[in-house]
């Protein structure tokens, strides 16, 4: 097995785009073999590779761990990126949960029908029951929980700019979280990571879609 982990997913963001940016937080090199055929994802499946016949899968340190928050969870404590308490990782569960609800929201979108009411229905919850929490924890802390950073930083970063691609003027309301975004992409290996050329993934696209739709044998709309 390799070194380095190996991400296997589609060619697109989805569950596994939050596994890359924290990876690329703890910097962590990673390889990602890209699904883009029916073959290859029943390749997988044959061998036994998904436990429950899903991906995410992330080859790493001799395992193949699947369950995305489970892999999250798993990269977060080896990387000094979770907590150093029960309480503190409650919180940051807690936060993280809340941050991976609202991006699931926003991931679905592109497998809708009809995304515009779902698009309209994404924004006022964000506005108002998401980022008032964390515009409230930001009130004084650098960081979301124990004054480190840790994976619901991460996640917050990331969910900022998504909703930011989405709705621009979003943050105009949540200044904490405008200067958290601020400080968090000068962090040396997220500035790189916004740079063309990374491994981050751009939004879906019409080719994304039809590549997932068909390598898992989906029927739409969902
Ligand atoms: N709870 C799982 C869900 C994974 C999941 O739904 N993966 C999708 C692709 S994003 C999949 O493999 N679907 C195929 C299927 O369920 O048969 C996780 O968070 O990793």
């Amino acid at each position: 097995m390799s070194e380095k982990p190996v991400l296997y997913y589609f060619n697109g963001r989805g569950k596994m785009e939050s596994i890359r940016w924290l990876l690329t937080v703890a910097e962590v090199e990673f390889d990602e073999v890209l699904l883009t055929t029916r073959e290859q994802y029943e390749k997988l499946l044959n061998d036994g590779a998904l436990m429950f016949q899903q991906v995410p899968l992330v080859e790493m340190d001799g395992m193949k761990l699947i369950q995305t928050k489970a892999i999250l969870n798993y990269i977060a404590e080896k990387y000094n990126l979770h907590a150093k308490d029960p309480k503190e990782r409650v919180m940051i569960n807690m936060y993280s949960e809340g941050l991976t609800d609202l991006m699931e929201m926003i991931m679905i979108l592109p497998f809708t029908p009809d995304p515009k009411p779902k698009l309209d229905n994404i924004q006022s919850k964000a506005k108002e029951r998401y980022l008032p929490v964390y515009e409230k924890a930001l009130t004084g802390p650098v960081y979301l929980v124990g004054g480190k950073l840790s994976l619901a930083d991460v996640l917050l970063v990331e969910c900022t700019l998504m909703l930011e691609e989405k709705f621009p003027d979003i943050l105009k309301d949540f200044p904490n979280i405008k200067s958290f975004q601020g400080r968090m992409t000068q962090i040396p290996a997220i500035s790189r990571f916004l740079q063309p050329g990374s491994k981050r993934k751009p939004a879906p696209d019409e080719k994304y879609l039809k590549n997932v739709v068909e390598v898992l044998n989906l029927k739409l709309p969902l």
